[in-house]
């Protein structure tokens, strides 16, 4: 066995965003287990138990080691009472009897259908739910009125539920950097979300277009759309103009939301990726997209959900941290700026509460200066 590892002895960070968090690790049977637990509890509204419980599944991912007793774990922070128990009856009986009974509830099963509908939160399956609903078919049955969200997220419910591979994320942000250059030249288009964290598929494609020159990044989402849109790419788009409010306002900065706030240009859309028939081996995706004629036979073509996200260029390395994920990561990064270095950091700068400066920065690494931390690659921050 290897020497007794650091860990063991009370070394690890209680923040996400001081540790490095792999894509594999050692401990998947436990976090699968506990990442359950944490689901389940946020289908029942119970925000903070599900956050136990994520903590408690993240720090696992970060230990270059495989719990074997639980007694190793008294010293790693974020493991609380009911994670342990968890943990415990994984460790004694291969298994846990209170995630199993989690996974086959009726109710957690039903919000999980109803959760994977595109546009459907917690809130609206469990709603649905109450009703006694618990097939899609019974959405139709009860005649229950969708946003024109929901009803593409119905229509296309098992290509969008069918992970995005890295080819096929490879291939629509090829197309849509050809669409940005084709109107300005300059403009970048790049690849963010899980697949920069090195994951090998996803439940969606995640991209940002910004411009070097300050300002050319402007309307240039909204003409990008209207491109594919003609050239029969999208079979979903909808655009929130969220007008980007000046960054000097200080109640920005401080304000309860100030951290979670996300003012750009965006459009959550989703794509049709064209005859799949053929070959899907790496690269040869960018030539086959957008080549079928549309309603045919699901077998030619997929729909897949794609972000796209406008950035002004002084802003990049700010929304890159902020749309690399994990969801994990980001929530910690934001939490320890604001409870250890008094600043508000969100996906359009950093700011310092006390000094009343903003830190700009010009890459990621600066910004993880700025706030006195290690650098964390992307692959490191899966969470
Ligand atoms: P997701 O695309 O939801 O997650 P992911 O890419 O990590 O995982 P998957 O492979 O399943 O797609 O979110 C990516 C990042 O985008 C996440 O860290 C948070 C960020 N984000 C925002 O900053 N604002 C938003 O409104 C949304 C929806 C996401
Ligand atoms: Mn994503
Ligand atoms: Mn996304
Ligand atoms: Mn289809």
């Amino acid at each position: 066995a290897p020497a007794e590892p650091l860990e063991e002895k009370g070394q690890v960070a209680p923040y996400i965003c001081q540790r490095r968090t792999p894509l594999l690790h050692h401990n998947t049977a436990l976090t699968d287990a506990l990442e359950t637990m944490a689901e389940e509890a946020r289908f029942c509204g119970s925000d903070v138990r599900s956050l136990a419980f994520s903590r408690a599944a993240s720090v696992l991912k970060s230990l270059p080691w495989r719990v074997k007793r639980i007694q190793q774990l008294h010293t790693v922070p974020c493991v609380g009472e009911h994670s342990q128990r968890i943990i415990q009856e994984m460790l004694e009986d291969g298994m846990s009897a209170e995630v199993e009974q989690v996974r086959q509830s009726e109710r957690y099963r039903t919000m999980k259908l109803f959760t994977k509908i595109f546009g459907v939160g917690v809130k609206i399956a469990s709603q649905w739910y109450q009703r006694g609903l618990r097939t899609l078919a019974d959405l139709q049955l009860h005649q229950i009125k969708l946003n024109l969200e929901q009803q593409a997220g119905l229509l296309h419910y098992e290509d969008l539920n069918t992970p995005v591979e890295l080819w096929e994320a490879e291939a629509i942000s090829q197309v849509v950097r050809k669409a940005v250059e084709q109107i300005s030249p300059g403009a970048t288009v790049t690849l963010t979300g899980g697949f920069r964290r090195g994951k090998p598929c996803g439940h969606d494609v995640d991209l940002l277009i910004t411009h070097p020159s300050e300002g050319q990044e402007m309307g240039l989402l909204c003409r990008v759309i209207s491109i594919l849109d003609s050239q029969g790419f999208l079979l979903y788009h909808s655009t929130h103009r969220n007008s980007l409010p000046s960054l000097e306002d200080e109640e920005l900065w401080v304000s309860d939301h100030s951290s979670t706030m996300d003012h750009f240009e965006r459009c959550l859309s989703i794509f049709h990726l064209g005859d799949l028939a053929g070959s899907n081996q790496g690269g040869a995706g960018a030539q086959k997209l957008g080549a079928s004629t549309g309603s045919g036979a699901s077998s030619l073509w997929k729909a897949v959900r794609v972000d796209l996200v406008e950035t002004p260029y002084s802003q990049f390395p700010f929304a890159l941290l902020g749309w690399t994920g994990s969801r994990n990561f980001e929530r910690d990064l934001r939490r320890f700026s604001k409870h250890e270095k008094k600043m508000t950091l969100n996906s359009h700068g950093l700011y310092h509460l006390e000094q009343k400066i903003f830190l700009p920065a010009a890459s990621e690494e600066e910004i993880f200066q700025h706030l006195g931390l290690e650098y964390i690659l992307p692959e490191e921050r899966n969470a």
